[in-house]
């Protein structure tokens, strides 16, 4: 019914409507996003990627379960080409009905005869006969009121008068037709100008140009048509699409160079929507009734917490593998090629001799790159910011490195030695907006049996008081989620925290020193930024202070994947990791997707000089590039500055800023960053945006785009 009313919303509007052609559910949704109100659901576009004829080959119940599909990835209206309706006005009542119920909004109904001819093929243009063809539409009018009815007229088509394609359209819309569309096969409009200068408008009138392509959308408007169609052009271009990739892939046999001309994955999951399923899980996954003590988990994926048996048992794991350090190169390729899958009887003697492997190489085998023989039932989960999540297995003395561990290595590197910790007080409290995950408290071995806690943020007085009586010696999160807590607090009017960290250790994305600059000052302690990922659990960390990454030597070995395809120890490019822990799922010579200067000395000793994760090095203004970090400095330090991001434009940029928590002159902030526009981007457009987030909750900072 509301697609009903929004399809007649458009055939009444003043304006020319465009619908674009789907042909499945992800035509359907591209075009969607791409802005078209509505979409034509084509029985040209349905039959050919099915690889069949336009000839009612599909059947119309296989026609109506690809609509359902369709129609409910969509909100807007889909006006479905119902062919010449399977039939008689019989077939027709069955299958509006159905369309009725499936809720799509419109069917199209052509006056030929069943089985259907194409209007572009020479043959088999055969009229039905009008008084017929009024029976079928009557008889849908009178069976499903909810789905709007367009009656189609292949007279011109057929080569039939002018006249004839008036008398026709007059009666069709007497019949019930909600709408008429005139089908031309001119290559110019004439034929649809002729008509439209001699109908009535007693209905609004569609067109295709598929032929006459070319016309301008102002001489159909002025014409008086109210919806033009492009029927075909998306299959059409997919078809291109496929047979240029398939193409190059058969010659080339690799896809290097080839990546950016394919949509990225995280695309396709976008398109499915994956992050409703991810919300959906948070909140259906485990479910426990008002007042229910949480269930036992049963076999579930990652473990929220663990008891002190738990813990100690797990820190025992980590010490038997200890031993491996020795030697963990030389170790790893020994277990990887004879346990696990993909590199079993490689019979590799070194590293280098492995093959570089991407995350589209796990999404599709993890198995291949798990152990036969693991040894663990724990999993880890990565956050999926850039695509799908990915569910890997690691073993015990894994999950201790990545779960507990990771804060041993973080205290040495900022000098906080154990003993500073005390056993039961708070050592680490972790700030997190991600919703359903359970607040908990864990001890820490190697901290001197310090507790680690974890508190959710969500904005509200509540969460910034909770900070104020939880003293601990790190503060640790993701910078987005420990400025909104700043932002909580100084909503709060506490412009100075009750007590300060010794350390505040962020991870997650990527760090601008703006924001270190904000975090060191509001929290009053050094900030240390640490690289740390599912597959590769801690790799990197400042050290306070420093702005350069030492690479932890006992977990990782890192090389860069340059731009020109080398894969090196040193250099600028693609961060290519190799996690010397995990024995369960083995990441060797694995991409992460972050790109860094990577230093290796001639001891072997790693370094990042920088660390642009996924933010670009530079930006593109017109002509122009220009490095991020000026851009930063720039605009990130311009006094009462939140935040900000600058999305570049083909014909200039969109720049979204948010003033800072309490600050009280967003006007002055307008001004300067006007001022500092005019100076670094003088020659581009650039479209303001005032905002009062920018990161999406959840999500990963992304300042340059
Ligand atoms: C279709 O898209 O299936 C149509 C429009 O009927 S056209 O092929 O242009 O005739
Ligand atoms: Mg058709």
């Amino acid at each position: 019914m509301e697609k009903l009313r929004a399809l007649q919303g458009l055939f009444d509007s003043a304006d020319l409507v465009f619908l674009m052609g789907a042909h499945d559910a992800v035509s359907a949704k591209i075009a969607q996003d791409a802005g078209f109100p509505g979409v034509w659901v084509s029985g040209l576009g349905l039959s050919a990627i099915n690889g069949l004829r336009d000839s009612n080959e599909l059947s119309w119940t296989q026609v109506m379960e690809r609509i359902e599909m369709l129609s409910d990835r969509i909100a807007v209206p889909a006006l479905v080409d119902m062919d010449t309706g399977y039939g008689d006005f019989n077939n027709v009542r069955l299958a509006v009905r159905r369309l009725q119920r499936i809720g799509a909004g419109g069917a199209c109904i052509e006056d030929k005869l069943f089985p259907k001819a194409n209007s572009f093929l020479a043959a088999g243009q055969v009229l039905a006969e009008p008084g017929e063809f009024c029976g079928r539409l009557k008889a849908a009018k009178d069976t499903a009121a909810d789905v709007f009815l367009v009656a189609r007229c292949e007279a011109l088509v057929a080569g039939q008068s002018l006249s004839e394609a008036i008398d026709r359209c007059g009666l069709y819309a007497e019949s019930g037709a909600d709408a008429v569309l005139i089908h031309s096969k001119k290559t110019v409009p004439d034929e649809i100008l002729a008509f439209m200068a001699e109908w009535d408008g007693r209905v609004p009138v569609a067109v295709v140009p598929t032929k006459y392509s070319d016309v301008e959308p102002a001489v159909l408007e002025q014409a008086g048509v109210s919806v033009a169609i492009w029927a075909n052009q998306s299959l059409r271009a997919a078809i291109i699409a496929m047979q240029r990739l398939c193409g190059d892939l058969a010659e080339r046999k690799t896809m290097r160079g080839l990546e950016s001309g394919i949509a990225d994955l995280s695309r396709v999951f976008e398109l499915a929507n994956n992050a409703e399923l991810d919300r959906a899980k948070a909140q259906y996954s485990r479910y426990v009734p008002p007042g229910r003590e949480p269930l036992a988990a049963n076999g579930s994926l990652s473990r929220a917490a663990e008891s002190v048996e738990d813990v100690i048992r797990l820190r025992r794991a980590w010490s038997a593998v200890q031993p491996l350090a020795e030697d963990a190169e030389a170790n790893l390729l020994d277990h990887a090629g004879a346990t696990v899958p993909f590199y079993q009887g490689v019979g590799a003697q070194k590293l280098s001799e492995l093959p570089i492997v991407d995350r589209r190489a796990y999404e599709y085998g993890i198995a291949d790159f798990t152990s036969r023989a693991p040894t663990g039932e724990n999993h880890l989960n990565s956050s999926g910011t850039t695509g799908n999540p990915l569910t890997i297995a690691v073993d015990d003395a894994s999950w201790y490195a990545v779960n507990y561990h990771f804060f041993t290595q973080i205290s040495e590197l900022a000098g906080l030695p154990p003993d500073g910790f005390a056993a039961g007080e708070l050592a680490v409290l972790f700030v997190s907006n991600k919703p359903g995950r359970d607040t908990f408290v864990r001890p820490l071995p190697a901290l001197n049996y310090g507790l680690y806690a974890r508190l959710q943020l969500d904005l509200s007085a509540k969460a910034a008081h909770t900070f104020t009586r939880l003293p601990a010696q790190i503060l640790y999160g993701k910078a987005t989620y420990l400025l909104d807590l700043r932002a909580a607090l100084l909503a709060q009017g506490i412009t100075s925290p009750p007590w300060s960290p010794r350390l505040v250790l962020v991870s997650g994305e990527p760090l601008h020193t703006d924001d270190r600059a904000r975090l060191t000052d509001y929290y009053g302690a050094p900030v240390v930024d640490a690289l740390a990922s599912t597959e590769g659990g801690l790799i990197a960390a400042t050290r306070p202070g420093e702005n350069d990454y030492q690479v932890f030597a006992a977990n990782v070995r890192l090389e860069v994947l340059t731009d020109d395809g080398a894969v090196r120890d040193a250099g600028v490019g693609e961060l290519v990791l190799t996690n010397l822990i995990y024995r369960d799922t083995v990441f060797l010579r694995y991409r992460t997707g972050d790109r860094a200067e990577l230093e290796t000395d001639a001891g072997g000793a790693q370094r990042l000089v920088r660390l642009w994760g996924r933010e670009p090095r530079t930006l593109r203004f017109g002509t122009r590039r220009l490095d991020t970090r000026e851009l930063t400095e720039r605009f990130g330090s311009l006094p009462g500055m939140g935040d900000f991001q600058i999305v570049s434009r083909l014909d200039g940029a969109l720049l979204r800023w948010m003033p800072d928590a309490g600050w009280p002159e967003p006007e002055a902030l307008r001004r300067s960053l006007r001022a500092a526009v005019d100076e670094l981007l003088a020659d581009q457009e650039v479209e303001f945006e005032l905002c009062s987030r920018i990161t999406p909750p959840g999500g990963k900072k992304r300042r340059f785009r």
